[in-house]
């Protein structure tokens, strides 16, 4: 079983892959939050929306481990370090308050995973404060714990949190394929530059489909 994809055909694994969200949070993909203050056009990130909500479902359905990632730093801004905090030529900075709370501040309103995408529960919600998120988290020992080998990327923003995560784990031996419709950056030409990079020389970093075949060779491998 696998699923069609580039460079080549994505095989399947016997246990189900794990579908991995990348922080869908109103930090990011909503006005008024992180994204915004740093001046990007967030609604360039609503049309991955609906995709991920399919692949959620579909998830849900086929009994999939999901992993949604929310990043976030303490409210103390302990695990913020200066360099992070003062980069950017924004109108806020992380920790400061916005309209929707402190700016990518753990347990703040804007923090949240927006309402279409978010968690069920039961389903693994990791607090990640660097962009990936393998880095200051337990992730790995999750996955090994769940007994996954393959996982399925989605979220914002595909060059910046998807991407470094996805080359976390394709150091750390998972077979990785970024869905391509499931992940929008503010930056079309970035996106499609990540798509080029991860899958450039045989698969690199690793695989890319559309989410109508992602979800095909789901429903045949476990359906
Ligand atoms: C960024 C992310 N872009 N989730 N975070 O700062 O990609």
């Amino acid at each position: 079983m696998h699923i069609d994809a580039r460079p080549y055909a994505y095989a399947l694994p016997e246990r189900p892959p794990a579908l991995v969200i990348i922080d869908m949070q109103r930090d990011f993909v909503e006005p008024g939050g992180f994204g915004d203050a740093l001046g990007n056009d967030v609604g360039r990130l609503q049309a991955c929306v609906p995709v991920i909500a399919r692949l959620l479902a579909t998830a849900r359905r086929l009994g999939m481990p999901m992993i949604h990632t929310r990043e976030a730093h303490r409210p103390d801004l302990s695990d913020c370090p200066p360099s992070k905090r003062l980069r950017g030529d924004c109108r806020l900075r992380i920790g400061d308050a916005g309209p929707m709370g402190r700016l990518l501040v753990d347990g703040e309103p804007g923090n949240a995973i927006i309402e279409a995408l978010a968690p069920a529960p039961g389903e693994v919600e990791l607090v990640k404060p660097g962009k990936g998120a393998f880095y200051a988290t337990p992730l790995q020992e999750i996955l090994q714990q769940l007994g996954v080998s393959h996982l399925l990327f989605t979220g914002v923003t595909t060059e910046v949190c998807v991407q470094t995560t996805m080359r976390e784990a394709n150091d750390r031996g998972y077979s990785c394929l970024l869905v391509e419709d499931g992940t929008e950056s503010y930056f079309p030409e970035f996106k499609q530059a990540t798509l080029d990079m991860i899958t450039a020389q045989g698969g690199i970093v690793g695989w890319t489909a559309a989410c109508e075949a992602v979800c095909a060779g789901l429903e045949r491998a476990y359906g």
